[in-house]
């Protein structure tokens, strides 16, 4: 594996390829052309600028993360076609600047979903909470002016204002989308764009639903492993294939997720690791990577990806707003670095223990 961290690019993230650069075994970045639209063309001369620029600073680009799909996609209107001959471009420019991983999702509507962006907990550090309770209590038009807690100036991934002032128009949009139909609709695109993946060798890794269930009623299809399993037998390609996000595949409590990362072997292209706290099923928080502070066995999910000789880039994911700083919400350096260092230790301790296999 790789370990690598998140970055938004310059001018949108508070961390700088410096400061990244500087954490002990991080050595790629999964980053973005943050200020496209969904169903844009990225020039072959953007990304060549966003790779030098990540270069010079002795990083390089280990994926994208993401490549947004155009909801025309996503709902199967007449004119996806021409969103997906814009994704296969951006492919093709991708794959000649020699990038190899995108990640991307399949989620209706809303990206992510919690409810609070800053709840306290007991050491005093922030984090990003969801609670069923008040979803269930609130109109998806205001979800986005209800969440509560202050995003610090930061535009958030998948919540960009322009899409939220448009959200009854986008619930319109998919109300004959039901789970089938969203199968369907994702089937189509990847046996659309599987050509050029396999032409540059580019891993498609779908992200999962997060929460891993239904909100407000929309149809939410990467949620377990069946799904997965039925999502990689429909377009039977390695280059179709998955990140694995234990946050994401955590939230839903019967996800075994050292299971459902054996049974991903050869698929899973790109794996975000952390750790959320439970206080009931429906109600949890984002914690420290560290096992002891929250729900998961983190050994036991970096053991998981040894077991199955996983070689992409890995990534801490959300990491807690401590230490006073002031960063988009689960994007702050400290915590996130303390992250990758944890993650690293526990994979040398793994190696080791094997006889250093690799
Ligand atoms: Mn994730």
């Amino acid at each position: 594996m790789e370990m690598t961290l998140r970055w938004f690019g310059t001018g949108f993230d508070t961390v700088t390829l410096r400061q990244i650069r500087q954490i002990p075994g991080v050595t790629g970045v999964i980053t973005t052309l943050y200020d496209t639209e969904p169903g844009e063309v990225w020039s072959r001369e953007r990304i060549h600028a966003l790779k030098e620029a990540v270069e010079a600073s002795g990083l390089h680009i280990s994926g994208i993360e993401s490549v947004n799909i155009h909801d025309a996609i996503k709902v199967g209107t007449p004119d996806r076609d021409q969103y997906i001959d814009n994704y296969i471009t951006t492919l093709e420019n991708l794959g000649k600047e020699d990038i190899h991983m995108v990640c991307y999702n399949f989620m209706p509507v809303f990206d992510w979903t919690r409810t609070e962006l800053a709840r306290v907990r007991p050491d005093g550090s922030t984090v990003l909470a969801y609670s069923q309770k008040t979803i269930d209590s609130i109109d998806p038009q205001d979800m986005f002016a209800s969440i509560k807690g202050d995003a610090n100036g930061a535009i958030l991934p998948g919540w960009e204002p322009e899409r939220m002032a448009k959200i009854s128009e986008l619930f319109d949009m998919y109300k004959d989308v039901d789970e089938e139909k969203l199968f369907d609709n994702l089937k189509y695109f990847l046996e659309r764009i599987m050509p050029v993946c396999d032409k540059y060798d580019i891993n498609m890794a779908i992200h999962p639903d997060d929460p891993a269930w239904s909100v407000f009623g929309l149809p939410r299809i990467i949620i377990n492993l069946d799904n997965i399993m039925r999502m990689m037998r429909m377009v039977d390609n390695p280059h179709n294939g998955v990140t694995f996000c234990a946050g994401s595949y955590g939230t839903n409590r019967a996800n075994d997720l050292p299971t459902m990362i054996r049974a991903l072997k050869g698929r899973l292209h790109f794996a975000h690791v952390r750790n959320l706290k439970f206080n009931s099923d429906d109600d949890f928080e984002e914690a420290a990577h560290l096992s002891s502070d929250g729900s998961f066995d983190m050994y036991e999910i970096m053991k998981a990806l040894y077991d199955i000789d996983f070689d992409g880039p890995i990534r801490p994911d959300h990491g807690r707003m401590i230490w006073d700083e002031v960063a988009m919400p689960g994007y702050g350096l400290y915590d996130r670095a303390l992250g990758a260092t944890y993650l690293n230790g526990l994979w040398e301790a793994i190696v080791k223990s094997h006889g250093e296999k690799k």
